[in-house]
């Protein structure tokens, strides 16, 4: 889909009373984020993430989604990448996906008691991942939610992370050139969690 599609079907139940849309010249931050239920590997954006662990060879869940769509080309690039330190990413080419770029983020496997570790990496993950965006010049950018797959993340905890990650840099001077990020649910409980906790982060004006 591409960003027009996405950014009207984005954001907030209409049922709260908060759906916004954009209006010229106002931009507010809940302008600069979208929610979407479906495939990353579909999505038309600069950037997907992928959620990849530190071998950057491949994997199942989005990873295993993200390899199969974007072509061999794409495993080629990441031997050369030499692996990535969890809650570190590395960026690649996108192929054969509609996407331009890969950002190919490894988030910590959870462990409940290592919260304070494992948060940070997930935090970095992110941060690190729209600064790479960023000091590329990519407008817009789309991520799974890291982690909450194979590795065990409780889907609260990491959408607080994700959240707090992005408005923080959206708000940065870093952040400026921005245009988009997409956060993309794969289930119909995701897709609650987010709608949920998106207006903490970035309220009505
Ligand atoms: N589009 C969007 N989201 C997806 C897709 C897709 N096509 N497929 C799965 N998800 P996971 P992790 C969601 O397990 O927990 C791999 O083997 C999924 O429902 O893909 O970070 C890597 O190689 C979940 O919400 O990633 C690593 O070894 C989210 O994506 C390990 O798994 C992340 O789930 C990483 O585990």
């Amino acid at each position: 889909p591409r960003i027009r599609e996405l950014f009207e079907r984005a954001v907030l139940r209409p049922s709260q009373g908060q759906r916004r849309v954009a209006t010229s010249g106002s931009a507010t931050m809940l302008d600069r984020v979208s929610i979407f239920k479906g495939d990353i590997t579909k999505v038309e954006v600069d950037a997907i993430v992928n959620a990849a662990n530190r071998r950057l060879l491949g994997g199942g869940g989005v990873d295993g989604a993200i390899h199969r769509a974007a072509g061999p080309e794409l495993l080629e690039e990441c031997r050369t990448l030499n692996g990535c330190a969890t809650g570190d990413a590395k960026i690649t080419k996108g192929y054969d996906l509609p996407a331009g770029h890969v950002i190919h983020a490894v988030g910590p496997v959870y462990s409940s008691s290592k919260v304070d570790i494992v948060s940070g990496q997930l935090a970095s993950c992110y941060s690190t991942s729209l600064k790479l965006a960023a000091q590329r010049s990519l407008k817009t950018i789309a991520f799974p939610s890291i982690s909450t797959g194979i590795y065990g993340y409780p889907i609260d905890d990491a959408t607080h992370i994700a959240l707090s990650e992005t408005t923080k840099f959206l708000q940065s001077e870093a952040g400026r050139g921005l245009e988009r990020v997409v956060f993309v649910v794969f289930s119909a409980e995701d897709e609650t969690v987010y709608h949920d906790l998106l207006p903490l982060y970035f309220p009505l004006p």
